[in-house]
């Protein structure tokens, strides 16, 4: 596109595929033939990954959500007008055992998160009622130390007071080592942070994120 940046419209959304491992990554290019931005999220099973996206782009049950830990076991990739990719990944956590990304959460996450040089933008999602896990942090660590641009999303923030959001937010972004990180609020409930995720997806097609 000449003359300015390129306009999402929000209504061309559709689910592409299921994936469980590098052979079954679908190539995903725009019309031009040039791979499409990539963007993922992460974060502990039922943190609310898939009911936010559900959310961000106002479409019923593209993302399977569950009131059941774990309901997504695969990586599940979307794709947005002729623009983006968004990619649903599997919740960490779940599983009793100590982080280790290759044990808790699969070998094919890591490999996905790692491969991917489409791999614009990861949100990573917190419960904002809760101070973040050893897994949580790990996966922040993880992703610093693997320079993957990152912007913490804190979900389910109608379940709290307005005091109480900011002060837990105040709280979390204390123990995250990271002095100038992105972050934002959201609700499934309000869609509070529904017009700052789609700011920010423009952005990122755009590459000005
Ligand atoms: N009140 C409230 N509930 C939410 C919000 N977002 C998600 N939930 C609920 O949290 C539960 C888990 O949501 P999911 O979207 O399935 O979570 P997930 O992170 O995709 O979970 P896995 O696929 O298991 O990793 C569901 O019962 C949702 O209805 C929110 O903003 N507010
Ligand atoms: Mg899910």
């Amino acid at each position: 596109m000449t003359g300015g940046a390129k306009k999402v419209h929000w209504n061309s959304i559709h689910f592409v595929t299921s994936a469980q491992n590098k052979e079954q990554y679908p190539k995903l290019n725009a019309s031009s033939g040039k791979p499409l931005v990539e963007v993922a999220f992460v974060g502990r099973s039922n943190v609310g990954k898939s009911s936010l996206i559900n959310d961000v782009f106002e479409v019923k049950n593209l993302a399977k959500t569950s009131a059941t830990p774990g309901k997504t076991q695969l990586i599940n990739f979307f794709q947005i007008d002729d623009a983006l990719a968004v990619i649903d990944l599997p919740g960490y956590g779940y599983a009793k055992v100590p982080f280790e990304l290759k044990k808790a959460w699969g070998k094919n996450i890591q490999d996905y998160l790692e491969r991917s040089s489409e791999l614009s933008l990861i949100f990573h999602l917190l419960d904002i009622r809760h101070m973040p896990t050893n897994d949580d942090l790990a996966f922040f660590e993880w992703a610093t130390f693997h320079k993957k641009k990152t912007t913490i999303i804190f979900t389910k923030v109608d379940k709290l007071k307005p005091n109480e959001k900011v002060q837990n937010a105040k709280k979390i972004l204390s123990v995250l080592s990271n002095n100038d990180i992105e972050w934002l609020y959201y609700s499934t409930k309000t869609h509070e942070g529904q017009k700052e995720v789609r700011a920010i997806l423009s952005k990122v097609i755009n590459g000005t994120y």
